[in-house]
């Protein structure tokens, strides 16, 4: 392809979670000469069935920004989804925008399925397509690659390390501020009867919002999740304001009480910030700079501050590290190492089960388009791992449900963190728990109708049988992980008898779950819109 004069006018594609002035696809956008387009498509709002309120907070936050670019000066052009020109998909939107165009310039999309779809445009369009790295990560995809080259094992500890060097971020000259890279064993309390939770800013709906719920009201109800009331920022200025409630009221006590649980308060002291961070409205080195400042300052500890900067400059980093380099290798989201073929139990969607702490997560889940992270992983994910529900159907649930959920972040977490469906690709071993777990660090058992104490019988936790369950169909592959070792000779030392009533246990109970009905994943195009790609669908990787 013939490369056009650089300075002849560009189109400029921001998608909706590059919400950022400093994205790199805009760093050199020329206010008068340039288009900048954004576009709410079927293709990006249906491609699961998003969480109602995801959906609102994206296009909110899209409608916002491009009124801000526009005061910046720039020629921006919005197409709102019940535009009856609207194509339905971004290739089509660039395609309809393109005439005085002499290129397309975009930042390198989150997911890999629009990351090959993109691949295509300038083959498609006939003009130079420039993708651009993501630089509002820390690390890039290529510094990634290269960080794990040679690897026996990709683990969490030595690239964070790594990432607390490069940024400078609580180091006291070489060495970790406080002598110790990880304070995570301070960061376990149970839950404590009687303390005040803080209350998290909620920012009422202005008439631009106003209109978008409209629209997804109107447009998405066959979707999960309840709409109102809706309250998350969809401004930067707005963005910043949660964030500094999270650094003056949750902070300091986010460390302590990280893993707890607790029947309704679904948010505790976590920050609420991923949405946020996700669409590009804060910028996490920003973030992590000001925590360390809220330590430096005394006024959150060390715990606190380090256990909250490990998950973003470590977690977020190591994960989307990993998911582009697994999708290198094929689709991510199919594998399925532990051959789990489970479908997904219907309660997902529904929340209606027995078991309390499930459907306290689900309940929560369809409310506020949230859980925090050991919610995900230990309640809803642990039991889809041991009950060995589907991977490729559990991806979906965890993409559709919260409204932080981007394939780079969700898919890592889920495949690999949660369902171990990677192999130990990303954890070293598979986070499967008995209801011990639950009954120490939440209060859901107290008012559930099984006993976590019981490990057959009719009052038997489900957890429990379905935990030695697990352990005992991967007995030999986990026999060789030294990290599980103790659960198999723990299962080794039951009685026969013992063990033949927690298999028959677990089997009887999977086989009266009802699975989920396709219809919660499975989305026809909103009424209206015209779907159409200017090319096949991409293969599978
Ligand atoms: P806090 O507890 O306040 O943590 C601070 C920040 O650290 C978060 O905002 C987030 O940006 C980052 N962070 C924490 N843990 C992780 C992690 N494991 N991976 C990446 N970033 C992390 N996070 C998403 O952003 N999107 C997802 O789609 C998503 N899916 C998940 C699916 C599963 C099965 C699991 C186990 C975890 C998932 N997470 C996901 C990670 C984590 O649960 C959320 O980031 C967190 O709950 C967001 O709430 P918060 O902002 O209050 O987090
Ligand atoms: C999540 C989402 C939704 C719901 N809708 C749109 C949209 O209409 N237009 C758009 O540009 N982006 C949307 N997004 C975000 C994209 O899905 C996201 O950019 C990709 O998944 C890559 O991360
Ligand atoms: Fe969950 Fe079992 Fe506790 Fe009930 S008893 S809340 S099912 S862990």
């Amino acid at each position: 392809m013939t490369h056009p004069d650089q300075n002849a006018p560009r189109l400029t594609l921001v998608l909706g979670d590059q919400l950022s002035p400093t994205v790199s696809s805009l760093v050199d956008a020329v206010p008068g000469r340039d288009t900048i387009v954004m576009a709410e498509v079927a293709a990006e709002a249906a491609y699961v069935k998003h969480h109602v309120k995801k959906i609102a907070l994206v296009f909110a936050a899209m409608r916002h920004f491009a009124h801000e670019l526009q005061a910046a000066g720039h020629r921006v052009r919005y197409v709102r989804l019940d535009d009856p020109l609207n194509s339905g998909t971004l290739a089509g939107e660039v395609a309809r925008a393109l005439p005085g165009h002499a290129r397309v310039v975009v930042t390198e999309p989150g997911e890999a399925r629009l990351s090959r779809e993109m691949s295509g445009w300038e083959a498609d369009l006939g003009v130079p397509v420039e993708i651009r790295a993501d630089s509002r990560f820390l690390c890039s995809i290529a510094d990634f690659r290269r960080w794990a080259d040679g690897r026996r094992e990709l683990r969490l500890e030595w690239f964070y390390r790594d990432m607390r060097r490069k940024t400078g971020l609580l180091m006291d000259g070489d060495a970790p501020e406080g002598g110790q890279w990880n304070y995570d064993h301070d960061n376990r309390k149970p839950p404590k009867a009687g303390t005040r939770v803080p209350r998290p800013p909620v920012f009422a709906p202005n008439p631009a919002t106003r209109e978008v719920l409209d629209l997804v009201a109107r447009r998405f109800a066959g979707h999960f999740g309840r709409l109102e009331p809706f309250g998350f920022a969809v401004t930067r200025a707005d963005a910043e304001r949660a964030r500094d409630w999270f650094l003056a009221h949750a902070l300091p006590r986010f460390g302590d009480w990280q893993d707890a649980m607790v029947q309704g308060e679904p948010f505790l002291w976590h920050s609420l910030l991923s949405p946020y961070l996700n669409l590009g409205l804060l910028d996490p080195l920003d973030l992590c700079r000001r925590v360390e400042a809220e330590y430096r300052a005394g006024r959150a500890p060390l715990n606190a501050a380090e256990g909250f900067i490990r998950q973003v400059i470590g977690w977020r980093e190591y994960v989307r590290g990993v998911y582009w380099l697994m999708t290198e290798k094929g689709d991510y989201t199919r594998l399925n190492a532990l051959d789990a073929r489970q479908p997904l139990p219907a309660f997902y969607w529904t929340g209606d089960t027995t078991m309390a702490c499930l459907s306290e997560v689900v309940g929560q889940t369809r409310d506020h388009a949230y859980a925090h992270h050991i919610q995900r992983l230990m309640i809803t994910g642990n039991f889809a791992l041991i009950a060995g529900v589907d991977p490729h159907a559990v991806h979906e649930w965890y993409l559709s449900v919260y409204a932080d959920a981007y394939e780079w972040v969700e898919a890592p977490n889920t495949i690999g963190m949660s369902l171990f469906a990677d192999g130990g690709v990303l954890a070293s071993k598979p986070y499967a728990a008995s209801a011990n777990y639950i009954r120490k660090m939440s209060n859901y058992c107290d008012g559930c109708r099984y006993d976590p104490g019981e490990r057959t019988g009719a009052r038997a936790c489900p957890f429990n049988f379905l935990y030695w369950d697990f352990i005992a169909r991967h007995e030999s592959r986990f026999a060789a992980n030294p990290r599980m070792a103790f659960p198999v000779k723990a299962w080794r030392r039951f009685s026969a008898g013992e063990q033949a009533a927690i298999r028959a246990e677990a089997k009887a109970f999977l086989d009266t779950l009802a699975p989920a009905d396709a219809s919660w994943t499975i989305s026809s195009p909103p009424p209206g819109a015209r779907l159409r790609t200017s090319r096949a669908p991409p293969e599978a990787g």
